[in-house]
């Protein structure tokens, strides 16, 4: 393998792969990238010019996806619509790029024989009570709760029938939420950071009870590349790194890291739909092909987190009144 194809590569955790796959080994990378709201050239700023090329197109068209595919040897498929609150507002898009975006790499896949890995979230699943022992494994009934994960799921099983149906030699993995660099500030974490810096209390929706299970973006990239060499087609893996916090317990985090009061945050309006909690058993990842996360300490994460948007203003400022101002039309 020489060249990897990488679908939304400019966003959050695409962006994050990329440079990783820079660094830690030989494979060049064309990204392909609509820059949506979410997508920023200037996440892959510093990179080689001779390994990392940016093809700014829609993944839900099939001729350039199939040209693309085509030139490279194998998919890492992370573009989508990734935003619950967004596709509240809006699902249409969510179809699109989800769903028919990844009809189109599957077919591409199909035609040129290539090796496709399907980037996925734990939010396929639905959720769990905050009390219940359990946690999501492989073996886990699909029940998605939003129009953003219906979409996730029905890509995983479009990925799963083009496995049988056609023989597409592909993997799947569902992950539990990223935090680090360069993730939008629409996002929990990045949203309260900024407001902070900003002067503004961070915003809690509802009780702020519900339970996310964190890991750092660059543990995920690495379990990606791992599954891409030694996984075996047709098989999903989860990814987590047994991170599980309260919602309220993050903000007061990020509070204290950032030098301000306890309980300087202020309740909003709770989101429809609002998943629980989500868990992820990663026993099959860590077995089977021996991965282990390395960023065991959140606190150390999140404050190198806040110090990376403390340094990057430019890169998120131009965003942030129009953030607020949608959510402030919600009462968030
Ligand atoms: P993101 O919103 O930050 O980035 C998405 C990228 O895809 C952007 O660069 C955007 O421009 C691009 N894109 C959107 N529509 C496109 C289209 N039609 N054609 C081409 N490019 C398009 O998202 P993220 O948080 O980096 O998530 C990446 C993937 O990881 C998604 O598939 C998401 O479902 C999955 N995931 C995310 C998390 C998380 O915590 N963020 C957790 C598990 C799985
Ligand atoms: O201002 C806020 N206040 C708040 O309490 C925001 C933006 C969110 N929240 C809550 C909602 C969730 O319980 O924080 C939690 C995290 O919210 P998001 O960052 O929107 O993430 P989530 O909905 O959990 O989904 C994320 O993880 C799974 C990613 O956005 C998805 O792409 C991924 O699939």
């Amino acid at each position: 393998m020489r060249k990897l194809l990488v679908t939304g590569g400019a966003g959050f955790i695409g962006s994050n792969f990329v440079h990783q796959v820079v660094n830690d080994t030989d494979l060049d990378v064309v990204v392909l990238d609509k820059l949506t709201y979410a997508g920023n050239r200037a996440s892959l700023d510093g990179l080689p010019e001779d390994r990392v090329s940016l093809v700014v197109g829609d993944v839900a068209d099939e001729e350039l996806v199939d040209s693309l595919v085509q030139q490279t040897d194998a998919v890492v498929h992370f573009a989508a619509e990734s935003h619950n609150d967004n596709s509240l507002r809006n699902p249409r898009p969510f179809l699109d790029t989800n769903i028919i975006g990844t009809y189109a790499i599957l077919e591409a896949v199909r035609k040129h024989g290539k090796r496709l890995h399907h980037i996925s979230t734990d939010e396929v699943y639905g959720d769990l009570e905050l009390d219940d022992p359990e946690r999501f494994s492989e073996r886990t009934p699909y029940n998605p709760s939003s129009p953003y994960s219906s979409t996730k799921a029905g890509s995983d099983l479009l990925v799963r029938a083009w496995v049988r149906s056609f023989g597409v030699e592909a993997t799947i993995s569902n992950c539990s939420n990223n935090f680090g660099p360069r993730q939008h500030i629409e996002k929990f974490i990045p949203r309260q950071i900024t407001n902070l810096i900003d002067g503004v209390r961070p915003k809690l929706y509802g009780a702020g009870q519900n339970v996310r299970d964190w890991i750092h973006v660059d543990d995920h990239n690495a379990a990606v590349l791992l599954i891409l060499d030694k996984g075996v087609s047709g098989e999903t893996y989860l990814i987590g790194a047994d991170g599980e916090k309260n919602n309220k317990e993050v903000v007061e985090l990020i509070l204290e890291l950032m030098g301000e009061a306890d309980g300087g945050y202020e309740h909003v309006n709770d989101r429809p739909g609002h998943d629980l909690r989500y868990a992820i058993d990663a026993s099959k990842l860590r077995s089977e092909l021996g991965w282990t996360p390395r960023y065991s300490d959140f606190e150390s994460g999140l404050a190198a987190t806040i110090e990376w948007y403390r340094a990057n203003e430019a890169w998120w400022r131009a965003e942030k009144a129009a953030v607020e101002a949608a959510y402030a039309a919600q009462g968030q």
